[in-house]
Order: C-alpha cells, then sequence, then structure tokens
C-alpha cells in the first residue's frame, strides 16, 4: 500500500519541523510548499538526508508549485506571517488573510479530500476562512491550537505538582488567544481535579491562577525570549499529533478549532471544543455542560471570536 501524502503549506519554523517530525515518525511521504524559492527545496533535502541517520523510510519534496501537493491525504496550513515582540496575533488577520486565499484555492484544486489542518494566526478567525475559501467540508478543516494550549497548560502543571507530565491532563477550551478558557475541574493530576487538588493543599487557588494566565500569555512568552518570531516545536508536535490521529483512525479525543454548529449553543462557528478525530475528521464534538462562570469566559472568548470573523468579512467581499 502506497505511503500516505503529507502536505505542509508554509515551509518555515513550524513547517520545517512538521517536516521533520513528520519523517521522523514515518506518517507518510512529505511535500513541502513555500512561495519562498529554495527554502521548502532546502529543508525537504537536509530532513532527507537525516534519513539514514535516524533510519526513518519517507520521500521528501520541497516545491514552489501546488501541483505538487496533489492528492495528499493531509494538509497541514502555517503559509503566512507570525507575530514580533508587542503584536497580537489579531493584527496579523489582514496580511494572513490574503494568505487563506490563496492556499484555500490551491488545496481546493489539488487536495480536495485532504483532511486540513490550519495553524496560521489568528487561527480562529484564519480557519474559518480556510474552509470557506477551500470550498471543504468542514467535518474536514480544522484549527490547531487546544492541543498546544493544554500542552503548556499540562507543562506549567507538571512542574507545580513535581510530577509527570504524563499524569497530568489538561482542558482547554474557546478561542486562541488571550480570552481562551483554561478549565480547571476538567483538568487533572492522575485524574484528581484541580480544585481538589487545591482542597488536598497539594497547591493554592492563587498559585493556580497564576499557571492559568501563564498559560493564557504562554504564546507571548515565547515571542518575548525569541524575539524575531513565535513558538515552532510544541505547535509542530501539537498538530502532528492531530494529523496522526487522522491518519491512523485513533479516534483522539483532542480539543481543536472545529466548526461548532448547535453545540454550545453556537450556530456555526470556528471555536475551540474537545473533538473526537478519527478517519472521518472530526467524527464529534463533546458538548460539555459549563457551569455560569465558564459560561461567562467561553462568550468573552467567542464574541472576540465573532469579531475576528466580522473583521475578515469586512476585508474579503466574498467571505461575507
Ligand atoms: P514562518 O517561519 O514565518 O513561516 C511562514 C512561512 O509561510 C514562510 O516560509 C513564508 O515564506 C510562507 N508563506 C508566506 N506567504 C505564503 C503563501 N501565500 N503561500 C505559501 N507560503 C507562504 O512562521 P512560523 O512557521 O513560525 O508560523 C506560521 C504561522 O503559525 C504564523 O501565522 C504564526 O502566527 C502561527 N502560529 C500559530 C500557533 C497556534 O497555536 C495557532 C502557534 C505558533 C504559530
Amino acid at each position: 500500500m502506497a505511503r500516505p501524502k503529507i502536505a505542509l503549506i508554509g515551509a518555515g519554523q513550524i513547517g520545517g519541523t512538521l517536516a521533520h517530525l513528520a519523517a521522523m515518525k514515518e506518517l507518510g511521504d512529505v511535500v513541502l510548499f513555500d512561495i519562498s524559492e529554495g527554502t521548502p527545496q532546502g529543508k525537504a533535502l537536509d530532513i532527507a538526508e537525516s534519513g539514514p541517520v535516524e533510519g526513518f523510510d519517507a520521500v521528501l519534496k520541497g516545491t514552489n508549485d501546488y501541483a505538487d501537493i496533489a492528492g495528499a491525504d493531509v494538509c497541514i496550513v502555517t503559509a503566512g506571517v507570525p507575530r514580533k515582540p508587542g503584536m497580537s496575533r489579531d493584527d496579523l488577520l489582514g496580511i494572513n488573510l490574503k494568505v487563506m486565499k490563496s492556499v484555500g484555492e490551491g488545496i481546493k484544486a489539488h487536495a480536495p479530500n485532504a483532511f486540513v489542518i490550519c495553524i496560521t494566526n489568528p487561527l480562529d478567525a484564519m480557519v474559518w476562512a480556510l474552509q470557506k475559501f477551500s470550498g471543504l467540508p468542514a467535518e474536514k478543516v480544522v484549527g490547531m491550537a487546544g492541543v498546544l494550549d493544554a500542552g503548556r497548560f499540562r507543562h506549567f502543571l507538571s512542574l507545580e505538582f513535581g510530577v509527570s507530565m504524563r499524569d497530568v491532563s489538561a482542558f482547554v477550551l474557546g478561542g486562541h488567544g488571550d480570552t481562551m478558557v483554561p478549565l480547571a475541574r476538567y483538568s487533572t493530576v492522575a485524574g484528581i481535579p484541580l480544585p481538589d487538588l487545591v482542597k488536598m493543599g497539594w497547591t493554592t487557588q492563587d498559585k493556580l491562577d497564576a499557571i492559568v494566565q501563564r498559560t493564557r500569555d504562554g504564546g507571548a512568552e515565547i515571542v518575548g525570549l525569541l524575539k524575531t518570531g513565535s513558538a515552532f516545536y510544541a505547535p509542530a508536535s501539537s498538530a502532528i499529533e492531530m494529523a496522526e490521529a487522522y491518519l491512523k483512525d485513533q479516534k483522539r479525543v483532542l480539543p481543536c478549532a472545529a466548526f461548532v454548529k448547535g453545540a454550545y449553543g453556537l450556530d456555526g462557528l470556528y471555536v475551540g471544543v474537545p473533538t473526537v478525530i478519527g478517519a472521518n475528521g472530526i467524527e464529534k464534538v463533546i458538548d460539555i455542560k459549563l457551569d455560569k462562570d465558564e459560561q461567562a469566559m467561553f462568550d468573552k472568548s467567542v464574541d472576540a471570536v465573532k469579531g475576528l470573523v466580522e473583521a475578515c468579512k469586512g476585508i474579503d467581499n466574498s467571505l461575507a
């Protein structure tokens, strides 16, 4: 049986890391696409040359021609620009919306059956626009953010409790931005919810609040340190986990920016929710009951996403 084909649209910091991870995990053959001439070709060759050393079998190709993504099973989109210190994700909207248009058209023409994972920011609005521009079914177009945000939350929690991050699970809802909603009562250490751990005296509410805030600011913390770009290792790992769930029909329960219609009282919007990812793409949106405070935070996050979607419609009439 032929190996799956994974197309990476954007061969920058995240795109290159995605290519390396996909090859090392032998998820399939990899095509790296970028408008910058030489970049995808150079990265593909460099990674291919690590194959004999690492011992993986995968064909890697770099290209500036959309025709080379033909028949891709998965497309992961990082094309666009990242933020610089002082910028918010939302400042990227105008420039990255134009990029989503060309990427959507490229996928529509050459890889209409792919499972598409968008990473480009501002995430919730860009994945919404990419689905519209590509015309692919909503369950096959999804945004990566929740796995990363939950990963950051899990990392900080494992440091606080001094336990393996494998035993820490975390739950994050809402848009990928300052309004994201880390849910403490659904986040656990070995199944024990965080509020119970506060009661047990293992941590304090103040410390927990600080961790939640650090999670919300996780992207900006890295932008501030790097100064020339944004996080790329953990974002790439997170998208690869989603791609693997699809390619191997794992039915993983992963938080991601999915098209939500009906659940959470929403009438068709991309926002971060827990989902089941399998061979059909987003197979289920898990509609959990929120308490009053959680609902208020979620509503605020949804309003922020709606504002960005309206801004997209204002810029590009074809989206209205
Ligand atoms: P970067 O290293 O700049 O790579 C972006 C690549 O896109 C560059 O190689 C560009 O040449 C290429 N590109 C630009 N325009 C086009 C186009 N029209 N078609 C094809 N390629 C194009 O950025 P990065 O890899 O660090 O980040 C990529 C995106 O991911 C940015 O928008 C970031 O803000 C975003 N990001 C999202 C998260 C989430 O959790 C959602 C995390 C980190 C970064």
